[in-house]
């Protein structure tokens, strides 16, 4: 009888024993050291009590161990992925220059080109001439440029007074300068200008004219 469920007891140290190496395969040597050390041994009574003993210690390291996993797997799921993240904030973009706001990249330039040129240079970049979206990405593109006149990417050199952005879109509000825009000999492409008012800054601006511009990256 007692050689019988002695058997049966050695099966199961046997069965947490390989649960217990899957569990943390790294810990294989010191699981088999710590199985063989509170493994059966002795005879008759002496050997069943040895081997619950043995049975008791692997199950509550077994226990232990499943709940380190799990609180590992938790961990690791909360953790970002860094293969993920987006480019929006990749430090590789602010050091050539690229300024993240809101779901865009945005490079202005230390050059002065013509609007077309300016336009090129963003397309090299694999980005255009920034269309302004909303009056937040008015302030923040009249806080980048620091004062210089900059071009963005409005013209309305296909049909005049038809004024449509670098995505072909046509410009329903905008911000231009009391005034603006005045077609004042041929002025077919937008800058943001320096104005009195903060906010209505744009005017329209001969395209052949050398200035900053800014690209903007949607992403
Ligand atoms: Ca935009
Ligand atoms: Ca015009
Ligand atoms: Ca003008």
């Amino acid at each position: 009888m007692i050689s019988h469920d002695f058997w049966h007891i050695n099966v199961f140290i046997v069965s947490i024993s390989k649960v217990h190496v899957s569990v943390f395969p790294h810990r294989e040597s010191l699981c088999r050291k710590q199985t063989l050390q509170t493994g059966c041994s002795g005879s008759g009574s002496a050997v069943l009590f040895s081997c619950l003993t043995a049975i008791i210690v692997l199950w509550i390291q077994f226990n232990h161990l499943t709940a380190e996993r799990d609180q590992l797997a938790d961990r690791n799921l909360h953790q970002p992925d860094c293969r993920e993240r987006p480019v929006t904030d990749a430090n590789t973009n602010l050091v050539d220059g690229w300024i993240y706001f809101s779901s865009s990249l945005y490079y202005i330039s230390t050059e002065e080109k013509s609007w077309t040129e300016s336009r090129n240079d963003c397309r090299k970049r694999g980005s255009d001439l920034v269309i302004i979206n909303s009056r937040e990405e008015q302030d923040f593109i009249n806080t980048l440029r620091k004062d210089q006149w900059v071009w963005i990417g409005l013209s309305d050199g296909e049909r005049e007074g038809v004024w449509k952005w670098v995505d072909g879109s046509e410009l329903i509000t905008g911000f231009w300068r009391p005034g603006e825009p005045n077609s004042l000999g041929e002025e077919d492409c937008a800058i943001t200008d320096i104005s009195s008012d903060p906010v209505n800054t744009w005017n329209d601006y001969p395209c052949n004219r050398q200035l900053v511009w800014i690209c903007e990256m949607r992403i």
